[in-house]
């Protein structure tokens, strides 16, 4: 069985683009792969926490994990920093990584711009998710489209260490969703849509209440056109809904634009909020019943051993390819 390996920061509310671009993508792929799923807390640490919430946060994300419908007897789902290999082999690539190379990530940039006290882990942070995804032997990494960069330095890493120490890692590749690979922001379509961003108004989050959900999605920015169309370049904020909308009712675009036409944008709007209400409502259930559970804290604590097992023993082969230590066995 191929593996897959994917993680999301706790760094706040699952959006809707994070749902569409990863965690649709983690359900679908769950029976045909061995899949590990993590949740990445040190990777959310390379901007400021609130430690308090980084750690319900952590929390919230694995149930979120269950209440979407991933299955712990199918998958391994754990928290990073409970698998300590994850920052040990994180340092062995950073010190295989270029400055240059991470100073051009547009992740880095987008997040450092007219920052001040911007951490160095916010520029390492690429050779730690290549951590992630080399210490697993992983064949597929499914992501949303912002991370295509990140993943392209992933392989980059992989082949400089196979060629300068042991041909031992595997080059993985990308798995984009075919249809909402970049989810934009309601209120700037042309920004994607982003967990951390503090305009409330701009993400729809999995945990929002319905009635909050309506009026975000209402409030939506649109044009003064009121043609449901599909046309990226001069009508991003309406192009955007209608992938959101195709894609929480399963119609073509083309179909929906037909449902729509001679119609405004109200009617349009009521029904985006019913289709995406009657897939978000169920998980919500689900996942308040599993926030109190301590069955989150047996398939955690399950998920980080096996993980370990796993992590280590890739761990001590990079140790071994690098000349660190004493040779292990
Ligand atoms: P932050 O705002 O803290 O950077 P984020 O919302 O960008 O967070 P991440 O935790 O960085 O989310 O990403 C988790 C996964 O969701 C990644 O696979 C990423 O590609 C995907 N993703 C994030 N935003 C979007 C989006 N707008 N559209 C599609 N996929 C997305
Ligand atoms: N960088 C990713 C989160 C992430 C990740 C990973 C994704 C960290 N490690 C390993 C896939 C595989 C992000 O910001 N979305």
């Amino acid at each position: 069985m191929k593996r897959i390996f994917s993680g999301i920061q706790p760094t706040g509310s699952v959006t809707l683009g994070n749902y569409i671009g990863a965690l649709k993508q983690f359900v679908e792929l769950q029976n045909e792969y061995d899949c590990y799923f993590c949740i990445v807390d040190e990777h959310a640490i390379t901007v400021p926490q609130d430690r308090l919430e980084l750690r319900e946060n952590t929390r919230k994300l694995a149930a979120l994990y269950l209440a979407i419908g991933l299955d712990p007897e199918k998958n391994t789902i754990f928290i990073q920093s409970e698998v300590p290999a994850h920052t040990q082999a994180g340092w062995l690539l950073q010190c295989i990584s270029y400055i240059g190379e991470l100073e051009r990530m547009t992740q880095f940039k987008d997040k450092s711009h007219g920052k001040e006290g911007v951490s160095s882990g916010l520029l390492t942070y690429p050779p730690l998710m290549a951590a992630d995804i080399l210490l697993y032997n992983t064949d597929i990494v499914p992501v949303g489209d912002d991370q295509k960069q990140h993943i392209e330095l992933t392989r980059d890493l992989a082949e400089r260490f196979n060629k300068k120490y042991s041909d031992i890692l595997k080059i993985p590749e990308i798995s984009l969703p075919k249809v909402g690979a970049r989810i934009m922001s309601l209120q700037e379509p042309l920004k994607k849509m982003s967990k951390s961003d503090p305009n409330k108004k701009a993400t729809i989050t999995l945990l929002d209440d319905p009635k909050q959900i309506e009026k975000k999605i209402k409030s939506a920015v649109t044009d003064s056109e009121g043609i449901v169309k599909y046309d990226k370049e001069n009508k991003p904020g309406v192009s955007n809904l209608l992938s959101i909308y195709s894609i929480f009712s399963h119609k073509t675009i083309g179909e929906i634009e037909s449902m729509y036409e001679g119609k405004g944008y109200g009617d349009f709007k009521s029904g985006l909020a019913e289709v995406v209400l009657n897939e978000i409502k169920p998980i919500q259930e689900r996942f308040y019943e599993l926030l109190e559970s301590s069955e989150l804290d047996d398939i955690l604590d399950r998920g980080a051993e096996k993980a370990n097992i796993e992590a280590n023993r890739m761990m001590k082969k990079m140790l071994n390819g690098m000349g660190l230590g004493r040779k292990r066995r």
